[in-house]
């Protein structure tokens, strides 16, 4: 972390700075939450709202929002096999442990993630050489001790995860391999037996819409049933591209929940290329509406999970280089556009962010070949401010070396501006201005600034 002070500029680089880029501006409203915890809308239609969690993080302002405005989470790594049992017979269950603990202090259901699945094993398991039989008994031990450590305490597991590759056959897998496609009825009949009371579901991705791979899992879920094998839900991971909402989903969602098993969205994220913009965040927030009021749609839908509610905790951007902004809350824990449209497609009455309150301008003033100043200006009308903190993520590694008539801090990407002490007061009707100078190469893109 830079920590740039406060000070009058002191160079004369703006003088012979080259101008070459007109003023572009930005505006963004005061971060304001919902006045309803989207846990509460979601309660008010039946639904239950999730995200999933990191349980190291959960203090501070991530605790916070994950606490309230979640009524379910699902640990994002910390229940998978690779997590729990590292070493064979030598389990960890720590950080597992946290997160059912910080459910229940915050009335929370947890889904635990997940059981079968040919990602995030132990190399003991995977490197070793098994016979079928060796193989059926260690899925099982492994399910019993973990699902019956938490019997009682998980709402819904998954229990298979991603079974099918694209075409709907059978993914190649360990367990596949190993035991063939009885390994899922196996899994689930496991399950069941170590905790009766808990859902148990099948769990995929690019399942969304009605597709090859959602239909062979929907024939699957139906020849499960017809053979008296415990499913209760399908889960749609929902991982999806920018303006990429598949037409299909309310009707894939409705085919299911006529089959008899419950649905859940278990892992919604929607990712957009870097730099965000408004253009971008206006179309991620119509995305999320989207899914959301799919799932309001179908009673049986019956949770909808965020695959983490800020930016700073997502898989998006070391998997999808260049691509990230995919969750609600941006990287400072500001809600975005997406947070709103979920609150509004949840029922959610005053959740539009106020507008005719406090916005920041961010403009590029001169930019020469390996810098540039900016100016951000906080102006108020209809509200006012005692003292404020202008945030943004630079989204083509600039950065900010000097700052003036604030105090900037920058980690990574993530910038964040405090008032000084002769400025945080921005009266009705009023505004101040703070510059920087920083450095860029490539391209020089205008983030958006949010206010905290
Ligand atoms: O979010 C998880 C990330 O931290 C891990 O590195 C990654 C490894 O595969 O798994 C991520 O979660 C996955 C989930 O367990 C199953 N569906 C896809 C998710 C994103 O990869």
């Amino acid at each position: 972390m830079r920590s740039l002070r406060t000070g009058f500029r002191g160079t004369g680089l703006s003088l012979a700075a080259v101008v070459t880029g007109a003023a572009l501006l930005l505006t963004a409203p005061v971060a304001h939450a919902a006045d309803t915890p989207l846990r509460d809308l979601a309660a008010a239609k039946g639904k239950v709202i999730g995200t999933a969690v990191t349980g190291s993080k959960l203090t501070g302002s991530y605790g916070d929002i994950a606490g309230a405005q979640f009524n379910s989470l699902t640990p994002g790594n910390a229940m998978k096999w690779g997590s729990v049992e590292p070493t064979q017979g030598s389990f960890n269950w720590t950080e597992a442990d946290q997160i059912v603990a910080f459910a229940q202090a915050h009335n929370q259901q947890v889904r635990g993630h997940t059981l079968a699945w040919h990602s995030q094993n132990p190399s003991w398991l995977t490197n070793g050489t098994w016979t079928s039989a060796q193989l059926s008994t260690l899925l099982q031990n492994h399910i019993n001790t973990e699902v019956g450590r938490y019997k009682g305490k998980i709402a819904a597991w998954d229990v298979v995860n991603e079974p099918f590759n694209e075409d709907g056959t059978y993914r190649s897998t360990l367990w596949y391999n190993g035991l063939g496609a009885n390994y899922i009825a196996n899994a689930l009949t496991w399950a069941r037996a170590a905790d009766p009371a808990a859902k148990l579901y099948i769990n995929d991705y690019n399942v969304e819409g009605v597709n090859a791979k959602s239909t062979a899992l929907y024939n699957l879920v139906k020849s499960l049933k017809a053979a008296g094998v415990p499913i209760d839900g399908v889960g749609l991971q929902a991982h999806l591209i920018l303006g990429q909402v598949p037409a299909t989903l309310q009707q894939n969602i409705q085919r299911f929940a006529d089959l008899g098993v419950d649905v859940a969205i278990t892992e919604l994220d929607v990712r957009m290329a870097l730099p965000a913009d408004s253009t971008k965040l206006a179309q991620q927030a119509a995305d999320y509406k989207a899914v959301l009021a799919a799932c309001v749609a179908v009673t049986r839908c019956v949770n909808v999970t965020v695959w983490g509610f800020t930016d700073s905790d997502s898989w998006v951007p070391s998997t999808f280089p260049g691509y990230g902004a995919a969750t609600p809350y941006d990287e400072n824990y500001a809600p975005k556009p997406a947070y709103y449209a979920i609150a509004e497609a949840l029922g959610g009455g005053t959740t539009t962010p106020p507008t005719g309150a406090c916005t920041a301008t961010y403009a590029v003033g001169s930019q020469w070949n390996t810098g540039f100043t900016g100016q951000v200006t906080i102006a108020c009308s209809g509200a006012s401010l005692s003292s404020w903190h202008a945030n943004w993520t630079f989204g083509a590694g600039q950065q900010v070396t000097q700052a003036w008539n604030a105090i900037c801090t920058q980690s990574g990407t993530a910038v964040s501006c405090a008032n000084a002490s002769y400025n945080g007061s921005v009266p009705d009707g009023g505004s101040v201005s703070f510059g920087f100078n920083g450095s860029w190469s490539g391209s020089n893109p205008v983030p958006t600034v949010t206010l905290g």
